[in-house]
């Protein structure tokens, strides 16, 4: 359900960067989706019903939500278009990503969008905006440059947005794709997560700026950076890049300037991680900071707010029961839609019959 479904009552009528009550309400529900379905996530794991790797954005959900509200979403295929990382799941769910495959990808199942091929969020859905990220660092600038390209060629007043890891700015990919799309103006945006962290190794190790605006000027392209905590700056720079992107300025850049709180997967034990500044970044908690403003300035009041939260929860329970009784796929069914001209196992692939005699002798 939607905020926009509670019947209260209007309790002011200034607006926040130009939103009203009902977009305040959809922005804070997008919040706590996604931080409850992370949440899920983490509980599907011990129960060892996601076999794989569970990655969380707490303290970078503004950062996804904000940026994908700005945009023109739609499920016709003619609105802007996405490329997510693991760690963008709330602009996914705007995007219009739905909560049970989600959780039907994380849990490999045939049922999921990619029929169980994976286990995160490379799905694609064309009339929804929604390009699976693949997995080398820096490549999805480059696809996002391409899909842009088009927009731009046959005049649409079309914007995508990809979103990449500060480690990601370091590849030769996102360096090459991003000339590109500056040379060739495409309507392209670019969301850097600065967290300061790429696996345990602090971002001051990966790169020499202390912006990563710094590297958008040297490509000659618009940027700024925005405190990646705040819902409301995070979507009123991706609205402004937005609109010069539209209007034929070509690439932008917005770098989210905020902490990844939790560790790379579950399995990171976080030991390089200094616990004081751990601490003050939970102080700075984006959904915490929404809510003070929005009751402060009167846009809400707690009870509602409890309500989405409950809401918000009880939906990725319900999503997640539902993936969870849906079957993993059949073997054969697996390989589907998979193609290759030369069939190369792995080094590691046993291809020669066991040794019988050496078998039997140890059995002795
Ligand atoms: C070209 C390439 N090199 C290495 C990797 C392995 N790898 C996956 S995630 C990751 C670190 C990602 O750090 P960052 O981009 O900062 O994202 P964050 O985890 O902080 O969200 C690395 C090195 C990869 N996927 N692609
Ligand atoms: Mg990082």
């Amino acid at each position: 359900m939607g905020p926009a479904a509670l019947s209260l009552l209007p309790m002011s009528d200034s607006p926040i960067a130009g939103l009203d009550r009902t977009q305040l309400l959809v922005l804070y529900h997008s919040l706590v989706v996604t931080r409850a379905a992370e949440e899920r996530l983490e509980v599907l794991h011990k129960q060892g019903h996601v076999t794989g790797e569970v990655y969380s954005s707490l303290g970078q959900e503004a950062g996804a939500v904000g940026a994908a509200f700005a945009l023109d979403r739609r499920t016709d295929g003619t609105g802007d278009f996405l490329a997510p990382t693991v760690r963008a799941a709330g602009a996914l769910f705007l995007f219009g990503g739905e909560l049970v495959d989600f959780f039907r990808q994380y849990m490999a199942r045939a049922t999921g969008p990619t029929g169980g091929k994976e286990a995160s969020v490379h799905w694609v859905d064309f009339q929804k905006g929604i390009v699976g990220p693949v997995s080398p660092l820096g490549t999805m600038l480059e696809v996002m440059a391409g899909i842009t390209l088009s927009f731009k060629v046959r005049g649409e007043p079309r914007v995508g947005i990809v979103f990449y890891g500060d480690a990601a700015s370091s590849t030769g990919a996102w360096h090459e794709g991003l000339n590109f799309s500056a040379v060739q103006r495409c309507p392209l945006i670019l969301m850097v997560e600065a967290n300061q962290w790429m696996f345990s190794t602090a971002t001051t190790m990966n790169t020499r700026v202390q912006s990563f605006t710094d590297k958008a000027a040297g490509y000659g392209i618009g940027s700024e950076s925005v405190d990646g905590t705040d819902i409301v700056a995070v979507y009123e720079a991706v609205s402004r890049a937005a609109k010069r992107a539209r209007a034929g300025e070509g690439t932008q850049m917005v770098e989210l300037s905020y902490y990844r709180r939790l560790d790379y997967v579950q399995h990171d034990p976080q030991e390089s991680v200094d616990p004081d500044e751990l601490a003050m970044w939970e102080g700075r908690d984006p959904i915490s900071l929404f809510e003070r403003r929005v009751l402060e300035e009167g846009w809400a009041e707690e009870p509602e707010l409890e309500e989405i939260r409950g809401r918000a929860e009880e939906d990725c329970r319900l999503a997640a029961e539902q993936a969870v009784s849906e079957p993993v796929p059949y073997g054969p069914e697996a390989v589907k839609g998979i193609y290759t001209d030369t069939v190369t196992p792995h080094p590691w692939t046993r291809t020669d019959e066991p040794d019988k005699r050496a078998t039997s002798e140890l059995k002795t």
